[in-house]
C-alpha cells in the first residue's frame, strides 16, 4: 500500500528540500515543449531557483507533444516533483514547484497555450528528431509527418515547426509581445538551426511572416549538460522515502549540471544565473565541446558497452577496455576542439570520465544507443572530419563508427536481438538485408545512407579502411575481443 499521493507543498513529510517560494502567487511566463525526464532536472529546477531568488511570473506550462503520461503524473499533483539527485557522496532530494501544469497530445491547447500573452519564452527539449529540420540544408525536412501534416494544415499544427510559426503569425495579429524561442536539445547551434527552419516553414506558406519572423523573433542557442537516466521504480521509491508521498513524476540525475546560455532575451528572463547558468555572447565552443566530448565518447561507449553486454554506463567503465577506449577517445576530441577561455579541456575529460563512472546512477546504454543516425553527425562525423583535414588521429571516431555499424544488425554475439529505435530503422534494416553481410558491404551501404556522412568521410579511403577492418574483426571474431585488441 503505498502514501498518498503528492499534491501540494504542505503534504509533505519527509526530508526533502522545498520551494523556496509560494507556487501560486507566481503566474505562467514560459511554454516547455517536451516535458521529458530531462527538462524536469534541469531547465525546471533552473526556473524553480531563479523564481525563488527573484520572484517573477515565470512558472511553465509543459508540453507533451504526444504522450499523455506526464501530464498524468504530473496534473494530479498540481505540477509538483521530487528531483533527487544521485552522487557519489549521497543522495539529496528537492521539491520542484515552476511546472504549472502539463498539455499532453493536445495540439489546439498548446497553440492556444504558446498564444497566452503572458508567454515570453518557448524553450525546447524535443530530442533532435522531434524538429523536422534537415540538418544539410536547415530547411524543413518535407518527409517528416509533422512537418507534411502541417504544411498542408498550417492553421491546426501539430508539430514543432507548425506549432511555433502559427503561434507566432497569431501573436503578431494580436499585437502580443513576441517570444524568445529556446532550444535546449543536443545540436549544433541549436538557436540558429531552429531560426532557420521555422523561417523556411513560414515562408513556403507566407513570405512576409517569414521576413517578419527573421527580424523579430529572438533564437539563441544553449548548451545544456546533465546526466538524467529515465526513471524507474527505484526513482518512485526514492521519492516516496523523501516527501512521504507518492510522486508518479519524480526524476532523477547526476548532482552535475551546466547551462550555456546566448544572451538575447528581447522580452526578458528569468534569473536563471541563480540556478548556476552562465550567459555569453557565444555559445559555439562550449556546444562543440560538450557534444564532441561527452555526447562523443557517450555514444561509443553506449554501442561498445550494449554490444559487450553491459546494461549501464558505470558497468561500460568498469570494463577496463572500453574505459581506456574512453579515454582515447577524449584524447582524440580534445585535439580538434579550439582552446576555451577558463575551460581546462583535460579537467573536463577527466571529470567527465569521473561522471560516466558514478556508481549511484543507473543510465542505461541502450537508451544513449538510440537515434544513432541523428547523433551521429555531430557527436562522432563533424570532430572526424576535422582531424582528417588536419592529418590528426581518426582512429576513434572511426572506431564509434565501426560500433554503431554492428549494432545496426539488430544482434549481439550472443544471439540477442534488439531493436535501433531510431527513425531511420526501416532504411537501415533494407540496406542491410539487401546484400551479403560482409564489413565491406556494411560499410558501403551505411556510408551511401542519404544525407547522413560527410562527402569527407565518404570519399576518404584512409577513413573508409580503418572503419571496414574494425567492423570486419567484430565480425570474424567478435565484439569483446575487438574491443580488447583495440585497447592494447
Ligand atoms: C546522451 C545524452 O542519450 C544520450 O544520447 O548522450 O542524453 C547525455 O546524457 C546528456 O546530453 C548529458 O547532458
Amino acid at each position: 500500500m503505498s502514501a498518498p499521493r503528492l499534491s501540494g507543498v504542505a503534504d509533505i513529510t519527509g526530508p526533502v528540500s522545498l520551494p523556496g517560494y509560494e507556487p501560486s502567487q507566481h503566474g505562467v511566463g514560459i511554454v516547455h515543449l517536451g516535458i521529458g525526464a530531462f527538462h524536469r532536472a534541469h531547465q525546471a529546477l533552473m526556473t524553480d531557483a531563479a523564481i525563488a531568488a527573484d520572484g517573477g511570473d515565470w512558472r511553465i506550462v509543459g508540453v507533451s507533444l504526444r504522450s499523455t503520461e506526464i501530464a498524468e503524473a504530473l496534473n494530479p499533483q498540481n505540477g509538483l516533483y521530487t528531483l533527487i539527485e544521485r552522487g557519489e557522496e549521497g543522495t539529496t532530494a528537492r521539491l520542484v514547484a515552476s511546472v504549472s501544469r502539463v498539455i499532453a497530445a493536445d495540439p489546439a491547447a498548446t497553440l492556444e497555450a504558446l498564444c497566452d500573452a503572458a508567454i515570453r519564452i518557448v524553450t525546447l527539449t524535443v530530442t533532435e528528431k522531434g524538429y523536422g529540420i534537415d540538418r544539410l540544408t536547415r530547411l524543413p525536412d518535407l518527409a517528416h509527418p509533422a512537418v507534411a501534416a502541417d504544411l498542408a494544415n498550417p492553421e491546426t499544427p501539430v508539430g514543432v515547426l507548425g506549432l511555433l510559426t502559427a503561434a507566432i503569425a497569431r501573436r503578431r495579429a494580436e499585437g502580443a509581445m513576441p517570444f524568445t524561442v529556446l532550444s535546449c536539445d543536443n545540436l549544433p547551434e541549436n538557436g540558429a538551426l531552429l531560426r532557420d527552419g521555422v523561417v523556411g516553414f513560414a515562408r513556403r506558406i507566407d513570405a512576409g511572416l517569414a521576413d517578419w519572423i527573421a527580424a523579430n523573433i529572438a533564437f539563441p542557442s544553449s548548451m545544456v549538460d546533465r546526466i538524467t537516466p529515465a526513471s524507474t521504480a527505484e526513482t518512485i521509491a526514492e521519492a516516496e522515502r523523501q516527501t512521504g508521498r507518492q510522486d508518479l513524476a519524480a526524476v532523477e540525475s547526476e548532482p552535475f549540471i551546466q547551462w550555456v546560455v546566448e544572451d538575447h532575451f528581447p522580452s526578458g528572463r528569468p534569473l536563471w544565473e541563480a540556478g548556476g547558468a552562465i550567459f555569453v555572447d557565444d555559445v559555439v565552443p562550449y556546444e562543440r565541446m560538450k557534444l564532441t566530448m561527452l555526447n562523443g565518447s557517450h555514444s561509443m561507449l553506449a554501442y561498445s558497452g550494449f554490444l559487450a553486454g553491459h546494461r549501464y554506463v558505470r558497468d561500460v567503465m568498469a570494463d577496463p577496455a572500453i574505459s581506456a577506449l574512453v579515454q582515447r577517445h577524449l584524447t582524440a576530441a580534445i585535439s580538434v576542439l579550439p582552446p576555451l577561455p577558463n575551460i581546462d579541456l583535460v579537467h573536463y575529460a577527466a571529470a567527465l570520465l569521473a561522471r560516466f563512472r558514478n556508481p549511484a546512477i543507473a543510465h542505461e546504454t541502450f537508451q544513449i544507443a538510440m537515434d544513432g543516425t541523428q547523433k551521429l553527425p555531430q557527436r562522432i562525423f563533424q570532430p572526424a572530419v576535422l582531424a582528417l583535414q588536419a592529418d590528426r588521429d581518426i582512429r576513434p571516431f572511426a572506431f564509434a563508427t565501426a560500433m554503431w555499424m554492428r549494432y545496426c544488425l539488430g544482434e549481439t554475439d550472443t544471439g540477442v536481438t534488439y531493436a535501433l529505435r531510431d527513425p531511420r530503422e526501416a532504411e537501415i534494416r533494407s540496406v542491410l538485408t539487401a546484400g551479403s553481410r560482409t564489413a565491406s558491404t556494411i560499410s558501403d551501404a551505411l556510408h551511401r545512407l542519404p544525407r547522413f556522412f560527410p562527402p569527407e568521410l565518404v570519399a576518404s579511403s584512409k577513413w573508409r579502411r580503418i572503419v571496414e577492418t574494425i567492423l570486419e574483426s567484430t565480425l570474424k571474431k567478435s565484439v569483446v575481443d575487438s574491443l580488447v585488441l583495440e585497447a592494447a
